[in-house]
């Protein structure tokens, strides 16, 4: 079986991918795009992933895409280590929650990532590339026309941060519904590696307001102690280990 992953460092969908091909000891030839230099949108990467975003599996030849879907997949082809419980309900549950983690959390963490990380590169640009870059975008083209180059407005951070709050308290309501220390119980799952991105990039960016949600910081120190997140997080996946700016903002 031979595994290729087009994905990129930094990419909070293609960290869910690395961290289960990691956990399983699963080799893989990983393909690293520069999504700023807009590799996913060229015409053969678009013929694997219409989409124009990463991470795209090829699976001796077989394409899947969709981070969700494709940790499903890689659970179902590879059952070595499984994140996926036995149990028909519990699996049902965990669906559910990765659902809910790509409706709300991973989709709200894109407002500060653009805005705090992003940014200053798309000022610099003339508002002609600007807007070519975006329209070129199968999937984020009004995304970005709304950012613009000066950013999304103070109401839309506020509103993403509330989101990103509100999905951490729902978060610890699932850990002490199901009795911990993961979301579903006493199993990592996949519905935990689908959130972890999340958590990671609120906390490189400085803005990890979960300090007073007990377990949900032993839920992070847990997931960040697994022997695959450091081979995940290599260096350059964090946007403060490529962005200087921001390591300017943060304490040391
Ligand atoms: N639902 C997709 C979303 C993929 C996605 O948004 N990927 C981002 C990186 S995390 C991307 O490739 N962005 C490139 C762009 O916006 O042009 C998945 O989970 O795979």
């Amino acid at each position: 079986m031979a595994f290729k992953l087009y994905n990129a460092p930094q990419s909070t969908c293609s960290q869910r991918v690395r961290f289960v091909f990691n956990s399983k000891k699963l080799p893989f030839e990983e393909v690293k795009l520069n999504l700023l230099e807009g590799d996913q949108l060229k015409p053969d990467y678009l013929k694997l992933n219409p989409n124009g975003v990463v991470p795209t599996l090829d699976h001796d030849g077989a394409i899947v895409v969709d981070s969700t879907v494709i940790i499903e997949y890689l659970d179902e082809v590879v059952p070595i280590e499984s994140f996926t419980p036995e149990n028909a309900v519990k699996r049902a549950q965990m669906r559910a929650l990765m659902h809910f983690i790509d409706e709300m959390p991973a989709a709200a963490v894109r407002v500060p990532t653009f805005n705090l990380a992003f940014l200053p590169r798309f000022q610099k640009m003339s508002r002609e590339d600007f807007v070519a870059m975006a329209e070129s975008k199968p999937l984020r083209r009004e995304f970005m026309l709304t950012m613009g180059q000066t950013g999304f407005p103070k109401n839309e951070m506020d509103a993403a941060l509330a989101r990103l709050r509100r999905a951490y308290e729902r978060m610890d309501l699932e850990i002490e519904r199901s009795g911990g220390p993961w979301l579903l119980g006493k199993r990592i799952t996949l519905a935990d590696v689908a959130v972890m991105p999340a958590l990671v990039r609120m906390h490189d960016l400085d803005l990890a307001n979960w300090r007073d949600l007990p377990r949900i910081v032993t839920w992070f120190d847990n997931i960040r102690a697994q022997p695959a997140f450091k081979q995940t997080y290599y260096h350059g996946s964090l946007l403060s280990e490529r962005f200087p700016h921001l390591r300017e903002k943060s304490p040391a």
